[in-house]
């Protein structure tokens, strides 16, 4: 288990990373999305996925320090992301208790002035677990959000304590549907009923509906065949970091 004190050394010591996963739309092959995974080159452990460090354990300061060292990253990042060829938008997690804060909203918004990156090139990935609480801090600012056209994904659905009412209070524009569901949708019946239901929900929402944890050509095939807009997985490529992604893109797109 990771001290919290061992994430504040590692912003210090330039240890972080941010590695970027493609999400291809389904429609055309094309991708023009990109999910952003926090990383840490831990000086004995090696490279840390977020999982193994960003878990619901950290203290709010702490998630709330890396989600700024996220944005002020992405704001150095985001020239050569924007000259990736069809590049459309980026997606951020961010816990809610991050979100709120003025700190964040106030590096956000810096972030978006910076004309670096528009507020439609952006999508911020929530997860659904978070919003048991119905705060109306969160509604206020997702709602101005939107207003300035950024992105909002539901991310995880259908693993949190999964509320529908959720959908009629917060102004979601993507519904995220989970890879214990994606991966085994071929070879489960209940998973496959599953994903179908988030693709029709979406559709009927009027949300863009992408599939995470793509990990085989029939898979790829089969969202396609069910109308989802786009996927995200192993299967298209490993998240990877920016140099490794241009020269990626280049040979994909
Ligand atoms: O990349 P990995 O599989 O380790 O991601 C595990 C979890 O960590 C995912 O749920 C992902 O949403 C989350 N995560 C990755 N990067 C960030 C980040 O920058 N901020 C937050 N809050 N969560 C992140
Ligand atoms: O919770 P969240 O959706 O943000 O998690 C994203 C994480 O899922 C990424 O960190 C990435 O490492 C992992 N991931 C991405 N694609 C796949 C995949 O195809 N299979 C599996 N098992 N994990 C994946
Ligand atoms: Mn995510
Ligand atoms: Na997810």
């Amino acid at each position: 288990k990771v001290n919290p004190i061992d994430v504040e050394e590692a912003i210090e010591h330039n240890q972080l990373d941010i590695f970027y996963q493609p999400q291809v739309n389904l429609r055309d092959g094309v991708v023009t999305s990109y999910e952003c995974l926090l990383r840490w080159h831990h000086p004995e452990l090696g490279l840390l996925s977020a999982h193994q460090f960003m878990l619901a354990d950290l203290p709010d300061i702490t998630k709330l320090r890396l989600s700024l060292w996220v944005l002020d990253r992405i704001a150095e990042d985001a020239e050569s992301l924007s000259e990736l060829p069809h590049f459309k938008s980026i997606s951020i997690n961010v816990s809610a208790s991050s979100l709120v804060t003025p700190e964040y909203q106030f590096r956000f918004n810096s972030l978006i002035a910076g004309k670096l990156i528009a507020p439609n090139q952006i999508t911020l990935e929530l997860i659904e677990r978070e919003f048991l609480e119905g705060n109306q801090d969160v509604l206020d600012i997702l709602v101005n959000l939107r207003i300035k056209g950024v992105g909002l994904s539901l991310d995880d659905f259908g693993t949190g304590y999964s509320s529908l009412s959720l959908f009629h209070t917060l102004p979601f524009s993507e519904l995220k549907v989970d890879k214990s569901f994606t991966k085994t949708m071929l070879s489960n019946a209940q998973s496959l009923n599953i994903v179908r239901s988030c693709i029709d929900l979406a559709k009927r929402m009027e949300l863009k509906v992408i599939a995470e944890g793509v990990e085989s050509h029939e898979i790829y095939e089969h969202l396609q065949h069910e109308w989802c807009d786009s996927a995200q997985g192993f299967y298209i490529a490993k998240p990877m970091p920016l140099e490794t992604l241009m020269s990626w893109n280049a040979n994909f797109n």
